[in-house]
């Protein structure tokens, strides 16, 4: 192996500090080891960096060329590039103190001029990935497969009306689930990428979505032949960038996977700017597939209000972070999913340091949130006033008709008796609001 240069001389390892701290290159919240509901901080949120922002991404736009400063981005054949960049990748995970990363298969390697040489690019890569990882302890949260840059996938992957795109796309993917168990990942995902359409006059939906499941169902069946248990997860995003994508939030895809039998193999990974592309919030889709079982793991980033597309900020808001937190906690935690930063430094804020700053904001914000939320379950409020607004169904005739002995007959001889129903009592949302901001 070459001679290895560090990529971030000027860093040491980010610690603990505490809340009183000035020092912006160390934690304020984040206390790895501290414990919150009997489990430790590392293992509630089980943090992940995306290895395509953080090491892929450029900085260019719609409007403007690269701006980001990698020094270690260097000229050259491009296995080797890969894979001082991975040695880069590791300095910075380590230093930064997380215990997870997730790659697409074309982050990590580069697409060679025939799909056996961008196999063995990958296998190439892999054997160093493998050892940094048995070196540093850092896992794979899970793999997947770009499934959505190369133009063989204009018309989508396992949607394209173009048989040799699914058959490519089902080779790819093959590789890419063989790699992540053999990198020991905790899971595999698929993101629809160009799975939509722009078009319905050139378009056979029907086809296409009975395409998108037969593909999921080979890849299960594969897992299943090499004996891979990682979890499997499907993301949900709009709009992005096919008008209309097949995966478009959490109920269409839960809907999806249930129609097509793969509801016991695959759970949902939610991203906070793919819901709110979708028209809800974060906490709608994550309490939407927790109350269902599809929680399983959590892209964590952020849009802004003003801009309408996925401009994967990193998280910074507590109020987010609790909203969030609070319904992980609820469902059981994320294990063996986890919080992966989908997220990328502003196009202006291109210096090496800035992927720390980015990252130690948005530790620190999850770190909260989740105290947060650990203390509004722990002193009971929020959920007391919840149950107040419900209690009327502790009646016997609200448990009559949850348990199924009630009917539209024997409720309308009950309600003829009476006249009309019961008043109503307040939602009290506002004090909701209040009381919630009490913790903040
Ligand atoms: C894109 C998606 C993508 C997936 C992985 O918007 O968020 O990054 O997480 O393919
Ligand atoms: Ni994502
Ligand atoms: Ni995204």
């Amino acid at each position: 192996m070459a001679e290895v240069k560090e990529a971030f001389p000027e860093i040491g390892p980010i610690r603990y500090e505490g809340p009183s701290s000035k020092n912006m290159l160390a934690f304020h919240h984040y206390n790895a080891d501290a414990l919150v509901e009997g489990v430790t901080m590392r293992d509630h949120l089980r943090f992940a960096v995306a290895y395509w922002h953080t090491f892929r991404g450029t900085g260019s736009d719609p409007f403007g060329s690269p701006t980001m400063i990698r020094p270690w981005e260097t000229a050259g054949d491009p296995l080797t590039v890969a894979l001082n960049r991975t040695h880069v990748a590791f300095e910075f995970m380590e230093k930064l103190g997380v215990g997870f990363y997730c790659f697409h298969d074309r982050d990590v390697a580069p697409e060679g001029r025939t799909l056996a040489e961008s196999n063995s690019n990958l296998d190439a890569v892999a054997d160093l990935l493998e050892s940094h990882q048995k070196r540093s302890g850092i896992r794979l949260l899970w793999g997947t497969a770009n499934l959505f840059s190369h133009p063989r996938y204009v018309h989508g992957a396992a949607t394209s009306p173009n048989v040799e795109s699914f058959a490519y796309a089902a080779a790819q993917v093959r590789k890419a689930i063989e790699v992540t168990h053999r990198l020991n990942g905790a899971g595999y995902t698929f993101w629809g990428g160009r799975e939509g359409y722009q078009c319905l006059w050139n378009t056979d939906m029907k086809r296409e979505v009975d395409h998108l499941a037969r593909f999921m169902h080979m890849a299960v069946d594969y897992a299943k032949q090499i004996g891979f248990t990682g979890q499997f997860y499907f993301e949900p995003k709009p709009r992005e960038p096919t008008k209309h994508q097949y995966d478009f939030d959490a109920a269409t895809c839960i809907n999806f996977l249930r129609t097509y039998g793969l509801e016991k193999h695959i759970k949902m990974n939610l991203e906070t700017n793919h819901a709110t592309l979708a028209g809800h919030e974060m906490q709608h889709e994550l309490e939407y597939a927790g109350m269902q079982g599809f929680l399983g793991s959590i892209d964590a980033n952020t849009g802004d209000t003003l801009v309408g597309w996925d401009t994967d900020q990193f998280p910074t808001s507590l109020y987010l972070s609790t909203q969030i937190m609070y319904t992980v906690l609820k469902y059981g935690g994320l294990t063996p999913g986890g919080v992966n930063f989908d997220a990328k430094v502003r196009r202006e804020s291109f210096e090496p340091i800035d992927l720390f700053h980015a990252h130690i904001g948005g530790m620190d914000a999850f770190a909260r949130g989740l105290t947060i939320a650990a203390a509004m379950r722990a002193d009971g409020a929020v959920q007391k006033l919840l149950d107040e607004r419900y209690a009327s169904w502790s009646s016997s005739m609200g448990k009559g008709i949850e348990d199924g002995s009630e009917s539209f007959v024997s409720l309308e001889k009950q309600m003829l008796k009476s006249g009309d129903a019961t008043p109503c009592s307040s939602g009290r949302q506002e004090l909701f609001e209040n009381l919630i901001n009490t913790y903040l």
